[in-house]
């Protein structure tokens, strides 16, 4: 990764403000062509590691075809211990300084994925990434990073302004809840149309929600989630252990008891 730059980027003050307020911020154009195409190759290298990608392997999350109802590959949660350049991103100073911007204080790496979103993928359904946990941090924070265009045709992610304020919606039971519509001003929606590049910012406590992908292109994106120093620091690995075990007990639920991590 040497020969790719690697500049810090200021943000201003009004931009942070503006992120508390709305709960998602995007700012534009902050990695390179080259770095982009790095990450855009990896990703094509990864949906190539047929070994990896299979139903049983925790990994890997899987989403239907919205006409077809076709269950296809989707997302690989983990991803930085695979990829280099994924993991490259995930610890980039441009990053973590506007994490430590919103934070007042340096960020640590929670969670990552890599969403491929191939052509006719289904969405996701209105929900938070807060999970009611002990463990989970409250300071939660995505950051997505644009590999392909993202548009509404092709199910970028939308979300839905300054209801973050209102904290976690859903019951703190464990349990993953989807929203129901009451929650959100449907009019209101935010579409994440990002530009290779690009980077786009939200809360854990954002209601979001993504389309189907209706177009004939991939729309890959990286999600890397942070939390704050003072909010648990350094706890991925506690967390993909915790993380594991919960898929273990919800995938035994459904009678599929042969699942590993690989
Ligand atoms: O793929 C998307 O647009 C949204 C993904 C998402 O909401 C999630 O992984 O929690």
């Amino acid at each position: 990764m040497a020969s790719l730059t690697s500049t810090t980027q200021p943000i201003s003050p009004e931009m942070i403000a503006r992120y508390h307020e709305e709960g998602f911020l995007i700012v534009r154009d902050l990695f390179s062509a080259e770095e982009v195409g790095a990450l855009a190759a990896e990703a094509e290298s990864l949906i190539d590691r047929q070994e990896l990608i299979d139903s049983d392997n925790i990994r890997c999350r899987w989403s239907n075809h919205h006409e077809t109802e076709e269950c296809l590959f989707d997302c690989f949660d983990p991803v930085i211990d695979l990829a280099p350049v994924c993991n490259y991103f995930a610890n980039d100073k441009r990053i973590l300084s506007i994490l430590n911007a919103i934070y007042q204080e340096p960020a640590h790496l929670f969670k990552d994925k890599l969403i491929f979103k191939k052509p006719g993928v289904r969405g996701y359904a209105l929900h938070q990434d807060y999970i009611g946990w002990d463990s989970f941090p409250e300071s939660f924070v995505t950051a997505i990073v644009a590999i392909d265009k993202t548009t509404k045709e092709n199910g970028a992610t939308e979300v839905f302004p300054c209801l973050h304020q209102q904290g976690y919606l859903s019951p703190r039971d464990g349990q993953y809840h989807e929203l129901s519509l009451e929650h959100i001003d449907e009019s209101q929606g935010v579409p994440l149309e990002l530009s290779p590049g690009d980077l786009a910012l939200f809360s854990g406590f954002t209601p979001h929600r993504s389309s189907p992908n209706y177009s004939d292109q991939w729309r890959r994106q990286l999600y890397l989630s942070y939390n704050s120093a003072s909010d648990g620091g350094d706890q991925r690995k506690a967390h993909y252990q915790e993380f594991h075990q919960w898929l273990h007990e919800k995938y035994a639920e459904y009678g599929k008891t042969e699942v590993y991590f690989q």
